[in-house]
């Protein structure tokens, strides 16, 4: 078997925010050995790219501090400023700025350079997400032959719309420098290949071997899972528990409606309250019958959008608040902060509505931490945006259309009413999924694609 290296923004090696994706990324560098590469999350005056490694819980971690410029520029500039909302389809918020996108290339070169003496001839490259497009090529540009495969987390936006994007060429022609290139959904993968085709001249056959010119490389639909294990093991965790209770009795016999969010304008949140509130206009008698507690702790504050978002929300949920609410009873508890992992588990367990609405998802993982906490004698209902990646695999939560306030009212209405049968038929269909698709399977499956793409079966361009 292959050493991996994985490389990806930032390295989150025994667990962290991440959950699920770090424990599946640690295991499968546990299983194979081999490095995780990124950035450290530190600020250096000059950039010298010394490695820092570590050994955390069984996995080798190398890390970089960038400078200040790099930071501004590759992370907060180009990451998150222009192809975070253009990749979620909203270039009203996209900034184009050339300095941005040299900051980027920049940070790639720099990653690219720093990487290079960490790679072994027979290594499978695993590099993760939009920070990193152009790495693979500039790995190629320094001589590594080697198989490397990119997994993209977030949607792949739409033709017309990633035509906005002055770099949008160049980025995609740099990401024919990869053997295999992995998409959670058909839909973002065909979204890719729409693109590569009308721009590009690139074929796909029916097994997603893309060929533009000389090269040919392999594109799979992959979709991330949760570590659904660990999640049902936190679910009965005396922490999860203690935090049911709680949550419980602060509910006093109402029907609790959940949200869990990074607080990102992606994540549909002002459209979910506007829902909710259509849902208790339309059914006064469900009033004082439902509270729906969002937990959004706050993500990327330095972004003006972020501050946007925050400070519309708190006007909406205290509108929303002083309109509705009664001496004994508030519609809405919007929660600024984060809670850890076990916790979570209870309040979603807590929850007979799991309300999940992003406008845009490349996946969305709390619908599947959602239904993997419930209780399998009487679950909750999942209630979920078409719009999440995850939609594709879970057709038997309710499906609405986040942008429709009706849609989520309704949908509101017939879970609180939903028949335990219904509830149980529903949750198991999308348990077994969560299950039988978790996130060792993704990393598996990848990792098995990428060990497959035999050269020069994959990949016989001239580099
Ligand atoms: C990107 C893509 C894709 C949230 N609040 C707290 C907390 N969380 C955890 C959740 C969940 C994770 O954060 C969020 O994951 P999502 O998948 O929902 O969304 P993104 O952060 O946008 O992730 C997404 C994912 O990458 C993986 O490929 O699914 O589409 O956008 O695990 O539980 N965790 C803790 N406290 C909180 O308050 N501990």
């Amino acid at each position: 078997m292959s050493r991996l290296i994985v490389i990806s923004n930032r390295v989150s090696a025994g667990g962290g925010a991440q959950g699920g994706l770090a424990v599946a990324l640690s295991a499968a560098l546990r299983e194979h050995g081999g490095i995780w590469f990124g950035w450290s999350g530190n600020e250096t005056s000059e950039f010298t790219g010394h490695i820092n490694m570590e050994r955390i819980d069984g996995v080798t971690t190398a890390t970089v501090d960038l400078e200040e410029q790099d930071i501004e520029e590759y992370y907060d500039g180009y990451a998150n400023r222009t192809l975070w909302p253009l990749f979620h389809y909203r270039i009203d918020l996209a900034e184009y700025e050339r300095s941005f996108a040299d900051g980027y290339r920049r940070a790639n070169e720099r990653f690219a350079e720093t990487a290079l003496p960490l790679i072994e001839p027979d290594d499978l490259v695993w590099v993760q997400d939009y920070h990193m497009f152009p790495l693979g090529r500039e790995l190629r540009a320094r001589g590594v032959e080697n198989r490397i495969g990119f997994f993209l987390h977030i949607p792949w936006p739409p033709r017309r719309l990633l035509a906005t994007l002055p770099e949008a060429r160049a980025l995609t022609e740099s990401l024919l420098a990869y053997d295999l290139i992995g998409f959670h959904t058909d839909e973002w993968l065909q979204s890719f290949g729409d693109y590569v085709s009308h721009e590009l001249g690139g074929t796909i056959d029916d097994d997603g071997w893309l060929t533009v010119g000389e090269r040919r490389l392999r594109l799979i639909a992959c979709p991330v899972g949760i570590d659904a294990k660990e999640f049902a093991a936190l679910a009965a965790s005396e922490k999860a528990r203690e935090t049911f209770e709680r949550v419980r009795v602060s509910a006093v016999g109402r029907t609790l409606i959940v949200g869990v969010d990074r607080l990102d304008y992606s994540k549909g949140l002002e459209e979910r309250f506007l829902g909710y509130e259509r849902f208790l206009t339309e059914h006064p008698e469900e009033r004082k019958e439902v509270t729906l507690l969002q937990i959004a702790p706050p993500s990327r504050g330095t972004v003006d959008s972020y501050q946007r978002i925050r400070s519309n929300l708190e006007g909406l949920a205290g509108r929303i608040n002083g309109a509705h609410a009664g001496l004994d009873w508030v519609p809405i508890r919007y929660v600024n902060q984060g809670y850890t992992r076990d916790m979570l588990a209870g309040v979603y367990r807590a929850s007979k509505v799991g309300l999940v609405t992003p406008l845009r998802d490349g996946m969305n993982l709390v619908a599947k931490e959602y239904v993997a906490a419930q209780d399998p004698e009487d679950p909750g209902v999942l209630i979920l945006s078409r719009f999440a990646g995850a939609a594709e695999q879970m057709p038997e939560a309710l499906l609405v259309n986040p942008h429709s306030a009706e849609e989520i009212s309704d949908a509101l209405g017939r879970a609180i009413r939903m028949p335990r049968e219904e509830r149980i038929r529903r949750w198991r269909a999308l348990m077994n999924g969560v299950e039988e698709q978790d996130v060792m399977w993704w990393s598996k499956r990848f990792t098995d694609a990428l060990q497959d793409c035999q050269q020069p079966t994959c990949g016989t361009m001239e580099r």
